[in-house]
């Protein structure tokens, strides 16, 4: 199947499911469930434009579009991250593709990039001054990085940062924002201060409730009055032995656009509370009302609402811990494989604030699943790798799929869960098409 034909295909299973399914499956799925399974002509159609049979065609669900489908774009040519996928560039958002982010610590050049404003430019990291106020903060003080480096004790850990965003590209209706795949995720190693031993040096006042932050960059209207955004976290998840003020990402300068010279780590949120040339901190006694913390910026509806449903804002709360989610990083999506060969398969799995109690695969579009063998984190709020093998005996179209448990027994949905306005929260499992021939 031509590139173009697999895009039109997967626009319309993505746009309008019900009209896409009559065309592949040759029937009408429910249209609020689309539950059902793939009748023969639809899936002789199916097979022909995969270019296999499909020997568990019987357990896949209608409507699903094959991950065989995914679009693949030309990589992009940023600077230090090749390899991204470029979804934006004023301002820059790059995405990471699913296999280069194999490795269990993720190098600089393959972090993701989400930019909602213009990176700053001159930065000097010697006269760099971090300022802490804000009308909950007792002592009102200002740190060069020297200062940060000479007061408190340094600590380095590995910290996962996702995009509250990732996995919005799924979403029907279409939700409006970067339309990141599975690549707003990363997992570098952080060295820095503790946020916490900073805040209480500059006294934390009883009435305290959020710590939000603002950076350097640049509004994309160019006004140097308009923060791109300012956001924070609750002073609880502030006060976290994990919430760092860091300097450096894998013991290196933290890339340009990843925040240098100084950015906010706070692992398992979305990642737009970890502000990045970050300049100034406010301890407040409400919750902070920087950029983007009003409704439906970071928010999601409190009760599950109908697709393309208005959400009043009363109705909305702040995303805080992300849902528990993996990746499958080898094999790469598409690959060829021969019958009976033993292929082995590993990934990363994360569980916002809390660790992942297990991962599963299926072969079988979800009929069975198989335990792997998953690690604990290097700390806490770093990712967990896990690997396992698969071997199919019988050649044609199959797909991977990987399911993370977190501790408490919450599981990953196999289709995209609960659709909200601005399109958060996407923790569907992850799935590589692989050919056996
Ligand atoms: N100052 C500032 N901080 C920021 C942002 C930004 O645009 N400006 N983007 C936020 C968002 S939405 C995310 S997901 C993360 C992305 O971090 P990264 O670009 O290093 O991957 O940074 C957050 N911190
Ligand atoms: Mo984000």
């Amino acid at each position: 199947m031509s590139r173009k034909s697999r895009i039109i295909l997967t626009e319309a299973l993505r746009r309008d499911p019900a009209a896409a399914d009559r065309l592949l499956w040759g029937r009408e799925s429910d249209p609020l469930t689309r539950r059902g399974f793939i009748r023969k002509s639809g899936l002789l159609a199916m097979g022909a434009a995969l270019g296999a049979a499909i020997p568990y065609a019987r357990f896949m669900p209608a409507g699903l579009v094959p991950a065989a489908f995914a679009q693949e774009d030309a990589p992009g040519e940023i600077l230090g991250k090749e390899g991204l996928i470029v979804l934006n560039d004023r301002p820059l958002n790059a995405e990471t593709p699913a296999h280069l982010l194999d490795d269990s610590v993720t190098p600089n050049r393959y972090m993701f990039i989400r930019n909602n404003g213009l990176v700053p430019e001159n930065i000097d990291p010697e006269t760099w001054e971090l300022e802490v106020g804000g009308e909950s903060c007792l002592r009102p003080d200002r740190f060069s990085i020297a200062d940060l480096r000479a007061r408190f004790e340094t600590a380095t850990l590995q910290l996962q940062l996702e995009c509250g965003g990732n996995g919005r590209s799924e979403f029907v209706p279409a939700a409006s924002g970067n339309q990141w795949t599975t690549g707003a995720i990363g997992c570098p190693s952080f060295t820095g201060v503790r946020l916490r031993d900073v805040l209480n040096y500059c006294g934390v006042g009883a009435d305290a409730v959020y710590v939000g932050y603002h950076g350097a960059d640049i509004h994309p209207s160019g006004d140097p009055d308009l923060d791109a955004i300012s956001r924070g976290v609750t002073i609880e998840k502030a006060l976290e032995r994990e919430s760092l003020i860091a300097w450096r990402m894998n013991g290196e300068d933290i890339p340009l656009q990843n925040g240098f010279p100084l950015r906010l780590v706070c692992g398992g949120w979305p990642g737009s509370v970890s502000g990045k040339w970050l300049n100034r901190l406010v301890v407040r006694n409400r919750v902070h009302d920087g950029e983007k913390m009003a409704s439906p910026s970071y928010m999601v509806p409190r009760l599950p609402v109908a697709p393309g449903s208005r959400v009043p804002d009363s109705d909305m709360r702040i995303i805080e811990s992300m849902p528990v989610k993996s990746l499958i990083t080898y094999p790469r999506s598409g690959i060829t494989i021969g019958q009976r060969e033993r292929l082995d398969v590993r990934g990363h799995a994360w569980a916002g604030d809390e660790t992942v109690s297990a991962v599963f695969l299926s072969t079988d579009f979800g009929a069975t699943w198989l335990p792997t063998a998953a690690q604990s984190p290097a700390n806490r709020l770093a990712w967990q790798d896990w690997a396992s093998w698969v071997q199919f005996t019988e050649p044609g179209y199959y797909e991977i799929w990987a399911r993370a448990m977190d501790a408490s027994g919450r599981s990953q949905p196999m289709v995209v869960p609960g659709w909200n306005p601005r399109g958060y929260l996407n923790n569907a499992c992850h799935r590589v098409a692989v050919q056996v021939t």
